[in-house]
């Protein structure tokens, strides 16, 4: 599986509900799955054509129509936006559980 992240997943206190990224990615490891993290670099909220023309922020809005992270893209192909659907999908799919 796939997980385009932002920066990174440190640590984002001022965040209310933390840093999305590091949410996701956490939740993903709780569950016991270990995704290919693909930093993303850039920043969602300015101009495309200016700051997201990395990879990940490109296969962002190819995928989900947006070039915002953190994305998951599951070993079946399934594409998740947002950093809360992530946590309920790793929690509901932990890894090695018979489908
Ligand atoms: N509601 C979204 C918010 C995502 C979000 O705020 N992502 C952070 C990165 S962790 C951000 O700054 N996004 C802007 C960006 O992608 O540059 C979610 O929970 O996934």
């Amino acid at each position: 599986m796939k997980l385009y992240i932002c920066w990174g997943t440190f640590p984002a206190p001022w965040r209310p509900g933390g840093h999305p990224c590091r949410n996701a990615y956490r939740a993903l490891r709780a569950a016991g799955h270990s995704p290919e993290v693909i930093k993303s670099f850039g920043l969602a909220p300015l101009p495309d054509g200016i700051f997201n023309r990395t990879g990940g922020r490109q296969e962002a809005k190819r995928l989900t129509g947006s070039s915002m992270v953190p994305v998951l893209v599951t070993d079946d192909g399934e594409v998740i936006k947002d950093s809360k659907k992530i946590v309920d999908w790793a929690r509901r799919n932990p890894a090695g559980a018979a489908n």
